[in-house]
């Protein structure tokens, strides 16, 4: 759906700000801005440069405020159509009365991403690009910006591209046998078409095997700080976070809800959670804590076991059981061998080592802040922050197409290996490729389009 009528929207935050941006894209936005623009005329503005003026009224000549304008001539714009911004003071009664007088003048207000769909359906970017812009300005850390930005610029697009030019070559490979089945004639040999449709596989696998690291990047590293009541999980997190926001105090059960919050480790971003102590109890409200700290571990990507030195060794080989227990498969454990000033580590690191021997295990006294820094360090070597050229993938829909696309390449493959007739793989094909257009937007309909979009802040 390409529209070709003229939008405006707020680009900047909602609310009162220094400088606020009015976005104007669309076939008569040059026109539309200059009937309120009173300063050098805009269609003479050289393309990307700001010239000073005034916004006027133009029912009434009143000036509404002095500004900024620039302008941008499709297609080399954002949206691929010709677009103004103005700057404009920030107040919230400019901003709004800017956005009456555009509308006055013929424009319609953008719905949240319009720009972004527009630089889509005018193929300045693909779909993929498109939903990684959200995901930059989404972004709240180095890493998660990394990997926004990667996409963005093409990243997973290019892979993607690679994938079906290797799919097509298999496609036409068949296509040749179909057409000369009659004269039994053998044109790639079927080894040769099954180690393209290997390859294609291995990289659509690893391409949804990132997925897990990169929504858990995306979102921050949820990290649940578990273990007995009174070992010190909340003085612990406090001391990751160098706050003082969990409640601490030599109460048992004073940890009652989880307690959520996030810090950045050398550019990545952990969602740590507090959890109420792991113990039998009567108290009906410190159970469903208990419940909700078993769900924390259950999602979590790295659980730390706080474990109090100064309690029996015996207890330490019991919560971690139970950790162990409730944890999910790919769960990573770090042992934190807590209250190290006044403890003694050693018999609760041979307990943790008797039951897991290559335990990852730090003594550290989270009130003193010792060892806090190394544990900082191995929170990080867990995430296993993904090298520099990694694509990673990092959001669902893509990984949910991936997923597809791995279902129906092995069905190419099952059918290659039996000598299937190509009539038969050549559907299996077209489903790949399917499933990976529809990543990149090659595939799409609007009520797809429309989901993504509306995800999209307005003015973006
Ligand atoms: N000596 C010492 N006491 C600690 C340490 N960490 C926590 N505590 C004390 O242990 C008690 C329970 O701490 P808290 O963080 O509330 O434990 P939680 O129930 O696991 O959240 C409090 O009195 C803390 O001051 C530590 O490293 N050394
Ligand atoms: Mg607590």
């Amino acid at each position: 759906m390409i529209e070709s009528d003229t939008i405006c929207a707020i680009s900047t935050p909602p609310g009162c700000g220094g400088i606020a941006v009015v976005r104007i894209s669309g076939e008569n936005a040059i026109g539309i801005a200059g009937r309120i623009w009173k300063g050098k005329a805009l269609s003479n503005v050289r393309a990307r440069t700001s010239t000073l003026g005034d916004i006027v009224d133009p029912a009434t000549g009143d000036t509404t405020d002095t500004a900024l304008a620039m302008v941008m001539h499709a297609p080399h714009s954002f949206t691929g159509e010709d677009t103004v911004e103005f700057s404009v003071h920030g107040s919230t009664w400019i901003q709004s009365e800017i956005l009456r007088l555009l509308i006055d003048c013929g424009c319609r207000m953008a719905q949240p991403g319009e720009f972004t769909r527009r630089a889509f359906a005018s193929g300045k970017m693909d779909l993929a690009q498109a939903e990684a812009v959200a995901d930059v300005i989404a972004s709240t850390s180095k890493e998660s910006h990394r990997i926004a930005a990667q996409q963005m610029r093409g990243g997973i697009s290019r892979r993607l591209g690679e994938l079906r030019s290797q799919l097509l070559d298999l496609s036409a490979l068949l296509e040749l046998e179909l057409d000369f089945s009659e004269e039994d004639v053998e044109f790639a040999s079927r080894t040769r078409l099954l180690d393209i449709a290997h390859n294609v596989k291995k990289e659509v696998a690893t391409l949804a095997a990132s997925f897990s690291k990169g929504k858990a990047i995306k979102e921050g590293i949820p990290v649940a700080i578990v273990g007995n009541t009174n070992a010190g999980k909340s003085t612990l997190i406090n001391a990751l976070l160098e706050d003082d926001r969990a409640i601490v105090s030599d109460i048992p059960g004073t940890t009652r809800d989880t307690i959520e919050d996030t810090v950045r480790i050398d550019g990545m971003e952990f969602r740590l959670v507090d959890t109420a102590g792991i113990r039998t109890t009567d108290d009906t409200i410190e159970a469903l804590g208990i419940e909700r700290s078993l769900k924390a571990l259950r999602q979590a990507r790295i659980a730390i076991a706080v474990i109090d030195t100064t309690t029996h060794p015996d207890d330490t080989g019991q919560i971690l059981r139970r950790v162990e227990q409730e944890k999910s498969d790919d769960t990573l454990i770090v042992v934190a061998l807590n209250k190290c000033d006044s403890g003694t580590a050693a018999p609760h690191r041979l307990a943790v080592q008797s039951m897991t021997p290559n335990a990852r295990i730090i003594e550290l006294s989270a009130l003193h802040g010792s060892g806090v820094d190394t544990l900082r360090q191995q929170l990080l070597e867990l995430a296993d922050r993904p090298a520099l050229n990694d694509i990673v993938v990092s959001n669902a829909r893509h990984y949910e197409a991936l997923t597809l696309a791995m279902e129906s390449i092995t069905h190419v493959i099952d059918g290659l290996s039996a000598d299937l007739s190509g009539v038969l793989i050549a559907e299996d094909l077209r489903q790949t490729l399917h499933h990976l257009g529809e990543i990149t937007g090659d595939i799409t309909t609007p009520e797809i389009l429309s989901t993504i979009f509306s995800r999209f802040c307005i003015g973006k």
